[in-house]
């Protein structure tokens, strides 16, 4: 259950999905992922309120993904902000309650604006085979979306708003379905015209987003994390002259933790969340899964930086014995790591 919203977590077998995802195009229905709408004149100002990433120089037409914080900096949600207009922008939601944090804050603090759940649900296209099959449905055009960029497109003479990202780093599309009448029509015209492409039903993938650094809110961060602890810094625009809740305890942090990454060079079952150094817990493992592309065990750990020190091995405890895992920074650069993919056994 996501955002009060049933989310599948695989077909076939998880690791199936995954080289699927890795070679074809699957069509997955992530309406989990509420829109939660803010128009009006103070849209901007609203927004800018509840996330620490400078938006003030967005243009209509693009999306940003943005941590959400409170006062402490501690990560409400990650959504992705799309503005579609100069007074109307969308947040795609992770699963924590956004609309209400937000219509307290536009109470508060007395702004002008409407914050509402559209009928607005996202669908999305996600794999190497993605832009074809898009293609063939929405046109040619869809080919020119860029990165992050989205656009409305027509479906059967209604327009939807149709973006170049998706949670996966495998590449695809996502349509904002905003016509309830017509998302049985989409899915099937996506299946039929996708049948030589192989196309299949699919959802998040828990290995492919491990693999690809792609953290999960209410595992990997959450309120009582912030997202320089997260490595989300790229997203924090400490620099910058804004009024947002957050930025000045952003500013004044020492991070005592990093999520970091993980790997195990065999694969196993981790039977306990901590890790150690010299029999002390330095961390403790928020997400796993084993890569079956580079035969490793993989895992994001919290490590808490005064206890780590400049150790990068630590013991995991395993089905198998207590085994050694190597700390690295995210996203995961396998080619550092000295490891090469590998191609899926038929
Ligand atoms: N699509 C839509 N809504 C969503 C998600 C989505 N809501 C919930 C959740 N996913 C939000 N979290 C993320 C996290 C990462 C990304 C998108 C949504 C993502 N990140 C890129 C990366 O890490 O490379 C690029 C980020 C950037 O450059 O701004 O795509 O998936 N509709």
């Amino acid at each position: 259950v996501y955002n009060h919203t049933l989310l599948a977590t695989k077909f076939r077998s998880i690791e199936e999905d995954y080289w699927h995802l890795c070679e074809n195009v699957q069509v997955w229905d992530v309406s989990c992922e509420k829109q939660v709408a803010i128009s009006g004149p103070d849209a901007y100002r609203l927004i800018q309120l509840m996330t620490p990433r400078d938006l003030s120089k967005a243009r209509i037409g693009r999306c940003f993904y943005v941590p959400l914080c409170n006062p402490q900096g501690g990560i409400v949600n990650d959504p992705i902000a799309i503005k579609l207009t100069e007074n109307d922008w969308w947040l795609s939601i992770a699963d924590t309650d956004v609309m209400l944090w937000a219509q307290g804050l536009a109470t508060g603090f007395n702004l002008d604006v409407t914050v509402t759940e559209p009928d607005v649900w996202p669908l999305a296209v996600q794999g190497p085979k993605a832009e074809d099959l898009m293609a063939r449905v929405f046109g040619e055009s869809v080919r020119d979306i860029k990165f992050f960029n989205i656009k409305p497109m027509s479906y059967q003479g209604v327009d939807m708003q149709v973006a170049r990202s998706g949670w996966s780093k495998q590449g695809g599309f996502e349509i904002y379905v905003n016509d309830a009448s017509l998302a049985g029509p989409l899915w099937d015209e996506l299946f039929a015209k996708g049948q030589d492409l192989n196309v299949g039903p699919g959802c998040p993938n828990l290995i492919e987003r491990v693999e690809s650094g792609l953290l999960s809110l209410g595992n990997d961060m959450g309120y009582d994390t912030t997202p320089i602890e997260c490595g989300l810094d790229q997203y924090v625009s400490l620099d910058a002259d804004i009024d947002s809740l957050s930025i000045s305890a952003l500013r004044q942090l020492v991070p005592q933790r990093q999520l970091m990454g993980l790997v195990i060079d065999q694969a196993c079952t981790i039977s306990e969340s901590n890790v150690y150094v010299d029999g002390q817990c330095v961390g403790e493992i928020t997400s796993q899964a084993y890569s079956p592309k580079y035969g490793v065990h993989l895992a994001f750990v919290l490590c808490s930086l005064p206890a780590l020190g400049a150790h990068l091995k630590v013991d995991v405890n395993t089905n198998l014995s207590v085994l050694k895992g190597q700390l690295t920074t995210l996203p995961f650069n396998f080619g550092a790591l000295g490891l090469t993919p590998k191609t899926p056994v038929k």
